[in-house]
């Protein structure tokens, strides 16, 4: 299959590069020590995002889950401001009252919300403002598939068709919440479910940004012209982990070195005298290596699920160079001035040379 109707692959790779760069600076600065709290990098999902967002403008809203910054970037909010922001400064888009986790553009509208699910409530609540003031106008909520295991999201989806609101809700499925497989704790089948609310469903594979370009703009047409609500499921994979300085992404990037680094303390504490049965220590070892097992197996074959590598097939070299040197030069500026305007303290985040 070619390329969409009115898909532009050099606007939606150049998308991607930006948020990939405003990403990959706010990961440094993290691990810097000037980012207070945690920081949930969206790298892997550029492709989802940039495909949903090509079908945006004007002052459609969007509702956003804790990795809130790609959007952000992709539908145009200052980077330096976004920065100052996430690193806490009272020069930032807010402040410096909501930090990573509660961003706000309201020049978009855009609301972020660390409540998993919340983007739900959040973006119906758009999608009813949107309705009864600017017609025509759209709703997105973003939000992972561990997300759809809370009551307010599920409420959100029946509102959201019961009073036919133009909204869409796009579902980020990476298989994990922090260190639980999502599978592990979800029942049946997450498209069906949202099929089974009424609302309008696709399945893409995110990583193929032409792909969520079609899929989405098929659900925004239909809930801009009043014909109901839709769900996209985008699966992705985000090579970073849950947050930053995630540990388990150390066990999954080499397993085998960590096996031997974890292993001989877990079949120790197996073989003690203390706390509960032996055969339930021996069990508990059993499940865990299983499980690591299949998490790093499951990692490596998503590996080649990046975004920016597959979109970089439908440029040109000359295309894909320009692109990358313009939005680095952007990026870099941005995180340049925001960093001398934060100054050296390093009071938050891991210490340089920390236990990354
Ligand atoms: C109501 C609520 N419960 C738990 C948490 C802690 N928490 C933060 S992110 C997260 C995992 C969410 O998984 P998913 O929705 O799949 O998003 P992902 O992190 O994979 O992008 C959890 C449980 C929270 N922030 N809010
Ligand atoms: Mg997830």
């Amino acid at each position: 299959m070619g390329l969409p109707l009115g898909f532009d692959a050099a606007s939606a790779y150049r998308a991607m590069v930006r948020m990939r760069l405003v990403e990959e600076a706010l990961a440094q600065a993290w691990a810097d020590g000037l980012v207070p709290g945690e920081y949930h990098s969206g790298i892997g999902e550029e492709g989802i995002n940039a495909g949903v967002l090509s079908h945006l403008s004007g002052r459609d809203s969007m509702a956003l889950d804790h990795r809130n910054t790609s959007p952000l970037v992709g539908r145009g909010t200052d980077i330096k401001l976004l920065m100052l922001e996430v690193m806490g400064s009272e020069d930032g888009l807010n402040r410096g009252w909501a930090g990573h986790m509660h961003l706000m553009d309201p020049g978009i509208p855009a609301a972020a919300d660390g409540i998993v699910g919340a983007s739900g409530p959040l973006a119906v609540g758009q999608a009813i403002a949107n309705a009864q003031l600017h017609p025509g106008r759209v709703a997105v909520a973003f939000h992972g598939e561990a997300a759809m295991n809370q009551g307010m999201l599920m409420e959100s989806y029946n509102m959201a068709v019961a009073w036919n609101l133009p909204v869409l809700f796009v579902c980020k499925d990476n298989k994990w919440s922090i260190t639980t497989y999502s599978a592990d704790v979800t029942g049946g089948d997450l498209v069906e479910r949202a099929r089974s609310f009424g609302l309008a469903v696709e399945k893409v594979g995110g990583d193929r940004v032409e792909d969520v370009y079609r899929a989405a703009g098929r659900l925004i047409a239909r809930a801009r012209n009043g014909q109901g609500p839709g769900f996209l499921s985008a699966s992705c994979h985000r090579p970073g982990g849950h947050f930053e300085g995630d540990p388990i992404v150390r066990l999954l990037r080499n397993p085998r070195g960590q096996a031997e680094e974890w292993g001989p303390p877990m079949i120790r504490s197996a073989r003690e005298k203390t706390g509960g049965n032996r055969s339930d220590r021996v069990a508990a070892v059993k499940v865990l290596t299983k499980r690591g097992a299949r998490a790093a197996w499951d990692y490596t074959v998503r590996a080649r699920m990046d975004p920016l590598r597959r979109g970089r097939r439908l440029l040109d070299q000359a295309a894909v160079e320009r692109i990358e040197t313009f939005e680095r030069q952007e990026v870099e500026q941005a995180i340049t001035e925001a960093r001398a305007a934060v100054g050296p303290r390093s009071t938050f985040g891991v210490a340089r040379g920390g236990s990354q």
